[in-house]
């Protein structure tokens, strides 16, 4: 196996830091990889060091798997797209340029790399956490969300069935699966997605399970109820609320532009999502878990806690426009963890109120240093 080692600068980190973060990118001829003595002899050496190969590691998610790996002693290789621009590798930017972890180009959509990535990297865990996860943009591209979301999945299950089907594998299913079906929604709950990522995630799902019960994969699906945190993407509602509160402090802003504010969510924090997603590949058969808080809040609520966090009020910056509002809309999750808590041992730890508070005070941060550096752009 060649390897080429590339140090790349990344300017902004999970937490604002300029660090950085080692790629290393495969490359020579896979078939000459695949059986000869060479490669074996050039195979990193198993028995000390679990493996894991993680998808979408730049995302929210990826970044706080990884960090819980890194710190149980795991090597982890993660899975990036080529990008014009360095900042999808912000998420990852403050861990040390000395991390074991091995960041290699690939994408959902080509399977001969996932294929060749898989048999070269040996994984002892695969987590797929790798989609187009907007819901409301799934409905503008909804063939690239069903390749990516859904076939992408499809690719990265054959890649582990015919190169590592001793690989325990974790597909990042998703609340939205259930979509229409009334609360409270447990593993028992039929699937009535609202959406084209829904259903997307519909399709994973049921193949993790036909690869699970077909081919006898260890192949876990969690089927995770929202999860938030300060790396939140800045489209999804909990983060747009908490940036825009953020900047109408600190006068950046005036008002901030929401579609439905009534749909109900069940809001947990995404660090304690990836240590359900941990425990689900440790336990002793695969399974599908939902994780959720057992808790539900209203865009409204969230609106009324996160302007409250700094006194202001919520109704007087908040205005509807209905380009935010969905073709089809997911009213009301509320997740039934019963199962979760009584087989895997997993509970929440951060509530509604202080992940509102931890997301606007991460934001406020934010927003003070552009303020600052707005005013020596004006007065330089
Ligand atoms: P996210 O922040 O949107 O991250 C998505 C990741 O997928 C990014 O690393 C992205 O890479 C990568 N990706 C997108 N298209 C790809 C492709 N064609 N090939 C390879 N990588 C690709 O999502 P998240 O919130 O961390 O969620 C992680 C997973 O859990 C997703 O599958 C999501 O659908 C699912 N999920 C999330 C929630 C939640 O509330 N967060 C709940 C249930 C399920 P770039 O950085 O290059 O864009
Ligand atoms: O924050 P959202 O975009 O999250 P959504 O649609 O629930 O999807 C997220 O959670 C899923 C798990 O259930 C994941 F699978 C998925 O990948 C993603 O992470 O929207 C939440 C609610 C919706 O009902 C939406 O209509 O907020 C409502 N909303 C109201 N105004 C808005 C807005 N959503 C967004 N993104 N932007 C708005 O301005």
């Amino acid at each position: 196996m060649i390897i080429t080692r590339i140090a790349d600068k990344v300017t902004k980190g999970a937490d604002q830091a300029t660090e950085t973060v080692l790629i290393l990118s495969t490359s020579g001829n896979p078939s000459s990889d695949l059986n000869g003595e060479e490669r074996q002899a050039d195979r990193r050496p198993r028995a000390t060091m679990t493996t894991a190969f993680i998808t979408g590691i730049t995302g929210q998610d990826g970044s706080y798997l990884t960090e819980l790996l890194l710190s149980k002693g795991y090597e982890v290789h993660g899975l990036i797209r080529r990008s014009s621009s360095e900042t999808h590798l912000s998420r990852l930017a403050h861990l040390p340029s000395d991390a074991n972890l091995y960041l290699h180009h690939g994408d959902l959509g080509d399977s001969g790399v996932l294929a060749r990535l898989v048999h070269e990297i040996e994984p002892d865990e695969v987590y797929n956490l790798a989609a187009q996860s907007d819901v409301k943009l799934s409905f503008d591209i909804p063939e690239f969300t069903a390749d990516v979301t859904g076939t992408g999945t499809l690719r990265l299950l054959e890649a582990v069935r015919l190169h590592s089907p001793n690989a325990r594998f974790y597909q990042a299913s998703s609340s939205e699966m259930f979509g229409a079906t009334p609360p409270p929604q447990s593993e028992q709950t039929r699937f009535h997605p609202r959406s084209p990522y829904a259903a997307a995630k519909v399709m994973a799902h049921n193949l993790t399970v036909n690869y699970r019960e077909g081919y006898g994969l260890f192949a876990a699906s969690g089927i995770l109820f929202n999860h938030e945190s300060p790396r939140r993407g800045e489209l999804f509602v909990t983060r747009k609320i908490t940036k825009a509160v953020a900047r109408i402090k600190h006068g950046l802003q005036d008002d901030v532009a929401l579609g439905n504010l009534d749909a109900k969510r069940d809001w947990g924090f995404a660090g304690d999502y990836v240590e359900a997603m941990w425990r689900m590949l440790q336990h002793d058969a695969p399974d599908d878990f939902v994780i959720a808080t057992g808790e539900a809040k209203s865009v409204r609520d969230f609106c009324k806690a996160a302007f409250g966090h700094v006194d202001l009020d919520w109704e007087a910056h908040v205005r509807i426009d209905p380009q935010w509002f969905r073709p089809a809309e997911v009213d009301y999750l509320l997740g039934d963890p019963t199962k979760a808590k009584t087989e895997l041992g997993w509970n929440p730890t951060v509530g509604f109120l202080e992940l509102v508070a931890m997301m606007v005070d991460a934001d406020l941060v934010l927003a003070e240093a552009e303020a600052a550096f707005a005013a020596v752009a004006t007065n330089p």
